[in-house]
């Protein structure tokens, strides 16, 4: 295949802000109409669907609506939230660890038989290798994993199995292994590596660990997914920079034609694994492809391939090519034929290429800069188009003769974006059933879209109509930095508590009656035990000294929803949020004396201002019973 297009022309398009689109063409007063009626969800009424979606390098998930789009929610992952006091009490704090950002890319929702389950939702952070995993019971955070060893840079990641058994991650980035080693970046195609991981999902508790991982290439691992149906015990990955360049990637891995996409047999890696045939690495079993035959093989895509995504029926993979006009469709029957008669084109470090002309079905030619694919379970594809602004919808394979002789034929409708979309997401996907009439757009730029708001400006979404047989753009939102991927799940799929109930809290800290709330010192240890309800905390004095360590546990003691209190400290950084039923801790040193006023930082009531009390830090040997410093407290 030759090259179709040069970087110049693709830097001109993007500079020109030019869309092959078409104009947007003025919408009649009775389509306005119309759009506003689909979209529109009256005061009291509730959308259809929750929208998931990652919030990049705010390093956060939002919760909005469908089809009104609004923002309903932000769910803290991988930084601090003072709205939720999220990363301010012990057990938060100690889930982020060292880090307060993340950047989140691929939002997961847990499946069972290739449907959403409703469980869990795991997200992947591509700038310090994690992934966490967000309950649905309660919509909030409950586990970061990582770290992840031997692995760099975790953004083709968090690609979920049929049943929820794995989470599937590669590399973005190659370094020299294990992780602490140096070498020169000169050296890269010698001393570095990539990894693919997979990440073990406890069916019961959704606990995550480590399971396995396989030793790549130095290559740039990029967008992935995993099989079902025919290729159910399978997950692919594109890849960028199979050039192995080290410096000035813009140039440097953009010269080949075609990069090599991985094809990995992930049961097969597991069963390498509990036969033994991995080798240890930082705690890790490692499985080198090259003597373990059968758990990866590469497959050449073209060009500069972004999005790769495995139709509903599990047989059709999708890669996008970012730096040619075309989607290259892998018929996954074709892919197996081909791994069977050992049709390959050669190997790379003793991994087979399968041949290209063996396993694809065609390259449909969709318009610029196709980067990611979704499935409307109807046979048609969904094709996000980052250079071309535009989504364009195209019929999937089985094609009659005609149209494989012209594969134009199968490009069915475009529909402009605003603008340079990255992902787009249509309602369950990835799974074997996707239902809901939408479509997500979310664009990378806005410029323009919206009032002026100085220079840093939000991402769009948009929202499609895909119920029919041409596109219909409804409703424009703007979002904060910056949606990647999404999720899409029926309201009526989860109910989420909105109350934990006195009887599941398990704190052993946790009071909830005043004659329980206490202030104790043991040493220099203080300990108090605080009740918050509406609207006062009981007790709300703490005395304390300079060069205690104060440990504070608060219950809000509320079992009706949206009955939430705060407990904000003057000048000490702290600001914890309990939700009703929940005991939250924090841990201090006391280092300077004064009186602090803490204070309820939840509106809960009329006299929500009124909830509020002192900690009294006096100097070493001061205090109401001086060198004892006894912590009174009233109650
Ligand atoms: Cu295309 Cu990280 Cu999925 Cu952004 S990635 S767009
Ligand atoms: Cu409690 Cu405001």
């Amino acid at each position: 295949m030759k090259p179709t297009i040069t970087l110049n022309a693709i830097a001109l398009v993007v500079a020109l802000g030019f869309t092959s689109c078409g104009k947007q063409t003025g919408t009649s007063q009775a389509e306005r109409t119309a759009n506003a009626v689909a979209s529109y969800v009256a005061p009291g009424e509730k959308d259809e669907y929750y929208l998931f979606y990652s919030g990049g390098h705010s390093g956060q998930v939002y919760v909005a609506g469908i089809p009104s789009l609004r923002h309903i929610s932000t769910i803290p992952v991988f930084a601090p939230y003072p709205a939720t006091g999220y990363g301010f009490d012990e057990e938060s704090k100690k889930m982020l660890g060292d880090f307060s950002w993340g950047d989140v890319h691929h939002p997961a929702l847990s499946q069972t038989n290739s449907k959403y389950d409703g469980r869990w939702l795991f997200v992947n952070d591509n700038a310090n290798n994690r992934i966490a995993r967000i309950d649905l019971h309660d919509f909030k955070t409950h586990q970061i994993l990582g770290p992840i060893p031997n692995s760099i840079g975790n953004h083709g990641s968090s690609f979920i199995t049929e049943n929820s058994e794995y989470i599937l991650c590669a590399t973005r980035f190659s370094v020299p292994l294990p992780k602490g080693r140096v070498a020169d970046p000169k050296d890269y195609e010698k001393e570095f590596n990539g990894m693919v991981s997979g990440i073990k999902v406890d069916p019961k508790t959704g606990e995550m660990k480590v399971g396995w991982q396989i030793l790549t290439p130095p290559f740039d691992w990029d967008l992935g997914s995993t099989g079902k149906g025919p290729s159910s015990g399978w997950a692919f990955w594109t890849s960028y920079n199979t050039e192995m360049a080290h410096d000035t990637l813009e140039v440097n891995s953009t010269q080949k034609d075609r990069d090599l996409a991985a094809v990995v047999n992930w049961r097969a890696a597991e069963k390498a694994v509990a036969e033994g045939k991995a080798e240890m690495m930082d705690g890790v079993p490692i499985i080198d492809p090259a003597k373990v035959p059968g758990v990866l093989y590469f497959v050449p895509i073209g060009k500069s391939p972004h999005g790769m995504d495995v139709d509903p029926t599990g047989k059709w993979i999708v890669a996008g090519g970012k730096l040619q006009p075309a989607t290259t469709v892998l018929n996954f029957e074709k892919v197996q034929a081909a791994i069977n008669n050992k049709t390959f084109e050669g190997e790379f470090r003793g991994v087979p290429i399968l041949k290209y002309e063996a396993v694809v079905e065609g390259e449909v030619p969709v318009g610029l800069g196709p980067l990611h694919t979704q499935y409307d379970g109807k046979g048609n594809a969904y094709t996000s188009m980052f250079i071309d602004s535009c989504i364009v919808k195209w019929k999937l394979p089985p094609w009659t003769d005609e149209e494989k002789k012209d594969l134009t034929k199968v490009v069915l409708d475009k529909v402009p974006a605003h603008f340079s979309t990255g992902h787009l997401v249509v309602a369950g996907s990835d799974t074997a059933q996707p239902y809901g009439k939408w479509c997500v757009a979310m664009n990378k730029l806005s410029a323009g879209r919206h009032i002026n708001v100085g220079p840093s400006q939000p991402e769009s979404s948009q929202l499609i109509d895909i119920s029919g047989e041409k596109m219909k753009m409804i409703a424009e939102a703007y979002t904060e930095p910056e949606p990647h991927f999404a999720q899409i799940l029926k309201v009526t799929d989860v109910q989420p508590t909105e109350v934990y109930p006195k009887d599941e809290n398990k704190d052993p800290n946790a009071v909830w009656e005043k004659a329980q709330s206490s202030v104790t010192r043991n040493g220099n240890q203080v300990v108090a035990k605080l009740m918050a309800i509406r609207s006062r905390f009981n007790p709300d004095r703490i005395d304390a000294q300079v060069g205690d360590e104060l440990t504070v546990h608060v219950t809000n003691v509320e079992q009706t929803r949206d009955m939430i209190h705060g407990f904000g400290l003057i000048e000490h950084n702290i600001n914890m949020v309990m939700d009703p039923g929940e005991t939250k801790t924090f841990h201090i040193k006391l280092t300077k004396p004064g009186v602090f006023p803490f204070y309820c930082t939840n509106f809960c009531s009329a006299l929500h201002q009124e909830m509020q009390g002192y900690l009294v830090v006096w100097k070493p040997g001061e205090g109401p019973s001086g060198a004892s410093g006894a912590v009174g407290g009233t109650k």
